[in-house]
């Protein structure tokens, strides 16, 4: 069986500023909280021990193309760039990132750019970071720099990658900095990003550049149990808080009553000005990146909630583990293909089938130099991962979505925030000792079906 994709699809890889470029200039909220709790870290590996592109950016992209990318998004550090988050630019930053987008260009690969890939300048962190609504205009104008300096090459802007991860990691659940677990804190972060999302496209809009701007979801297809009434609203309850808390602003301009009235009932809305929804429905994309690993399976609460405990999304559902799920047991994800075919068909049927692409999808695995054969990694399960997904995108696509590329995670094996090394997802093994990039078979199998536009199994 062949499966052709249309003609001018992207095909290419996603990586971020703060898990490849390494020489950290600018302090983040991760060199911060590494320096406290290298604990935190798997093998006490922090950030400034990356895949060093900021000296390797130039062979890099040589690899990039090896791999016959025609597209590849990487974000811009804020802290780099501006390293108070609010002053003066940093002349070398703007340099490095130029030279960056450069050289994709005159190299035939369109770069897409991230302005937020959980990599907040730890300046702005000390002011409150997005619980401070100065942040959010900090934000804005930081946009409007990056607009300013790189606005006339790159045409593909995303204001945000996942931003419901900072929210759950550094609010919710412990595992970003600051650490707190207050879900009305969490709920104000949400809002200010929505806003910061906002004021970026406002200003995008109102300096009438070039190209088109949009923002990178995880979204995570919520499955009930069963098609029991509690088990479904579990599910649905799942569905507002971790995907629809940023789909429907982006996409619809405005929050889902039902989200709202839930967190009214139980005291957990954050302060809103009466000019935020104004300022929200002007925030709606050209452009949807969605990040997909895996998917939420809930069920209804077994047990009664404890009332001294923190209020949690998890006092609406509980985790079910499916029996038979296949998983990716070195990241505890579960691997389900249909889940990419079920996020496309529900931007099409219920948001008016936006311009979208996949910007995230991949699989890390761990110690796979036990896979070398003939000095080089048969990754044969990352194959198979990929076009297991690709082959639903693509029944997908025959089925009228307005799905336009495919990325993944990610192009050399690279440092994955409190899991640093330990799980590899790179076309590219990294050599940490000698930095020496040496092609997985998995890269061959993908610089093919670029090439070809096409994969057969
Ligand atoms: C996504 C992030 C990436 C990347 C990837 C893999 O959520 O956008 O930054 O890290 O997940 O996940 P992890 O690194 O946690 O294994």
């Amino acid at each position: 069986m062949k499966y052709t994709f249309p003609d001018n699809f992207w095909w290419g890889s996603a990586s971020s500023a703060l898990q490849t470029e390494g020489t950290r200039e600018g302090e983040t909220t991760w060199d911060y909280w590494f320096a406290r709790e290298p604990n935190r870290f798997h093998n006490g590996v922090g950030p400034q021990q990356t895949s060093t592109f900021y000296q390797h950016w130039k062979t890099d992209i040589q690899l990039l193309k090896q791999l016959n990318h025609n597209s590849f998004r990487t974000s811009i550090s804020w802290a780099r760039l501006i390293p108070d988050g609010i002053g003066e630019v940093n002349p070398k930053a703007v340099e490095f990132y130029n030279q960056v987008i450069d050289e994709l260009i005159k190299q035939g690969i369109t770069p897409f750019i991230t302005l937020f890939h959980f990599d907040m300048p730890m300046a702005m962190q000390e002011i409150g970071g997005w619980e401070n609504r100065d942040v959010v205009e900090a934000y804005a104008r930081y946009a409007q720099v990056c607009f300013d300096l790189f606005g006339d090459r790159v045409l593909h802007w995303f204001t945000f990658n996942e931003p419901i991860v900072p929210v759950e990691g550094g609010y919710l659940y412990d595992f970003h900095y600051p650490n707190v677990v207050d879900f009305r804190r969490a709920a104000t972060v949400a809002y200010h990003t929505v806003l910061a999302h906002a004021k970026a496209v406002q200003a995008y809009r109102a300096g009438h550049y070039a190209g088109e701007i949009g923002i990178v979801l995880n979204l995570t297809p919520s499955y009930p149990r069963s098609q029991n009434p509690a088990d479904v609203k579990a599910a649905h309850v799942a569905d507002l808080m971790f995907n629809r808390s940023f789909l429907d602003p982006v996409l619809r301009g405005e929050y889902p009553a039902d989200l709202v009235a839930l967190l009214k009932t139980h005291n957990q809305l954050p302060a809103c000005k009466p000019e935020d929804s104004l300022l929200i429905a002007e925030g709606k994309i050209d452009l949807l990146g969605i990040n997909y690993y895996q998917p939420r399976r809930v069920k209804c609460r077994d047990s009664a909630v404890n009332p001294q405990a923190p209020f949690m999304p998890e006092w609406f559902f509980e985790n079910y583990e499916m029996p038979g799920r296949k998983m990716n047991p070195y990241r505890g994800w579960e691997i389900y293909e249909p889940g990419i075919y079920d996020i496309l068909v529900n931007l099409r049927d219920n948001y008016g089938n936006p311009r979208c692409f996949i910007s995230e999808n991949g699989m890390g695995v761990e110690n796979e130099q036990r896979f070398i054969e003939n000095g080089q990694i048969n990754d044969q399960y990352r194959i198979d991962f990929i076009s297991g997904h690709l082959t639903w995108l693509h029944k997908g696509i025959s089925e009228g979505c307005n799905c336009l590329g495919y990325h993944m995670w990610t192009f050399i094996d690279n440092w994955s925030w409190c899991n640093a090394y330990k799980n590899r997802y790179g076309f590219i093994q990294l050599d940490l000792e000698t930095q020496q990039r040496t092609l997985k078979k998995s890269g061959e199998w993908f610089a093919a079906t670029s090439l070809n536009n096409s994969f057969d199994i």
